[in-house]
């Protein structure tokens, strides 16, 4: 294989790797604590996680971390119950906020493992790291922590280095890859390409040329069509009287299986939309309904993770789908792209290279990322500039911001994404947050952010 990284720090990451995986043999911990993201990445994580513990019989617990309250205080929680055993957390696609969590382990008995790819919020030669932090971050040697590596990607190159046999368990990196990264699968880099042809090679996953209509894979080409968001169809919008139109002109019958379309039929298809709607996409082929679609199973598992923890576990152990998860997922698809239309014509406020939209009111505050990320990576707004997308939270009254960009806006202004901007913030105008370069948030005051607004194309340098 082409050795693609050779100019990112693969050599150094790889040994840091190994130092972890080491170490983490070595020290045969008798207890440990995975701690988790509450998003498609983090659920595989942490199952990879579990399962390597499981087959090296170390009793362990789980936990997911919604980031809603501060680590001190999460962690606080589980210091107090801690026993004599030889004890190690393991953080999983979370946990970047490294110079926050040095202070609160630093003087601990217990390891830490933080296998995260999340941009660490501090230079790394400026941390000072401790004897019982065992920290791995693709970031820091230069890889980007959405297109290159996913936080399951990395939880699975950690555990199959301890027992190869995760290597059958690999779909679970695929769905966090698919669920982090929103990309056809022909668009995947570095570590991420390299676990997902793997994975094919070993019969794990199954790769489909043909239509792209994530959201909308497991339909029929007249609901696929009305439900795809990656891409967002704009001739459509979600309504199925003008999709079945659009298949009516060009003579393609509406109830084929989307992934049954043959490629004369798609080209037709494609000369009538506005959007790239060919590519690559994968399947689990022992999972039936929407969880055979690795895009479809990883945005279940991403819109469970927001209030059903339990749910988004079990759906990782079911071959198919229960009447409430499909609800669920109909709801969130049909908010999505009410909401995406929503965005496509709602009043910006837009300087040299921002935009912001105040979302309160017109759409719903648990809604604000993801509308976010799928209008961005769908370019329904001006590429050229970053995206802030929020409003207050009325709990807190504290003003909540997705910040999104696009890889465009990256090419234009390189090292000054999201997490750029995001940091920048903090330093001048306080506030909690954090992200990757294409996708971040922050909450900051009601005050912070008239100055913000005010000045945005300064914090933005
Ligand atoms: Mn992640």
């Amino acid at each position: 294989m082409i050795d693609v990284n050779v100019k990112k720090g693969k050599k150094k990451f790889l040994s840091q790797l190994e130092y972890l995986v080491e170490n983490f043999l070595d020290n045969r911990y008798e207890h440990v604590i995975s701690i988790s993201h509450n998003d498609a990445d983090g659920f595989s994580s942490s199952a990879l996680i579990q399962n390597l513990l499981h087959k090296l019989q170390i009793p362990f617990e789980y936990h997911i971390f919604n980031l809603a309250q501060s680590w001190k205080n999460y962690l606080k929680g589980f210091f107090s119950k801690l026993g004599n055993k030889k004890t190690a957390f393991i953080f999983t696609d979370i946990g970047s906020n490294i110079s926050e969590i040095i202070q609160i382990i630093k003087d601990r008995k217990e390891d830490f493992f933080i296998l995260d790819h999340h941009e660490i919020d501090q230079k790394i030669e400026d941390l000072e790291i401790p004897d019982n932090l065992f920290l791995l971050n693709p970031t820091i040697y230069g890889f980007d922590g959405l297109s290159d590596i996913a936080g399951a990607t990395l939880a699975y190159m950690f555990a199959k280095r301890i027992k190869p046999s995760i290597i059958k368990l690999g779909w679970l990196a695929i769905l966090g890859i698919s669920g982090d990264s929103l990309k056809s699968m022909d668009k995947l880099a570095s570590f991420n390409k390299e676990v997902y042809e793997e994975i094919i090679e070993e019969g794990i996953i199954l790769e489909l040329d043909g239509l792209i209509l994530f959201g909308g894979m497991h339909e029929t080409i007249k609901e696929g069509l009305r439900y795809s968001i990656l891409p967002f169809i704009k001739e459509i919008e979600g309504d199925l009287q003008k999709s079945k139109k659009i298949l009516r002109k060009l003579k393609i019958d509406e109830n084929r299986p989307v992934i049954k379309l043959n490629s004369d039929e798609i080209e037709k298809l494609q000369g009538s939309i506005n959007a790239n709607i060919i590519g690559k996409s994968a399947i689990f082929p022992k999972k039936s309904g929407i969880l055979k679609f690795v895009f479809e199973h990883s945005l279940l598992l991403n819109i469970l993770g927001f209030n059903n923890i339990n749910a988004a576990f079990n759906l990782l152990q079911r071959p198919n789908i229960t009447l409430y998860s499909k609800k669920t997922y109909y709801d969130y698809i049909k908010n999505l792209i009410k909401n995406l239309s929503t965005i496509s014509r709602i009043q910006r406020d837009v300087s040299e290279k921002a935009i912001f939209i105040d979302a309160e009111g017109k759409i719903p505050p648990s809604n604000w990322s993801d509308t976010s990320s799928f209008a961005t990576v769908n370019e329904i707004l001006d590429p050229n500039k970053m995206l802030f997308l929020g409003g207050e939270e009325q709990r807190y009254h504290m003003i909540k911001l997705s910040v999104r960009c696009s890889n465009k806006y990256l090419e234009k202004y390189p090292g000054k994404g999201a997490n750029y901007v995001i940091e920048n913030i903090k330093k001048d105008l306080g506030g909690v947050g954090g992200g990757h370069k294409l996708a971040g948030g922050i909450k900051i005051s009601p005050n912070s952010f008239h100055i913000l607004r005010e000045n945005i194309d300064k914090f933005l340098e």
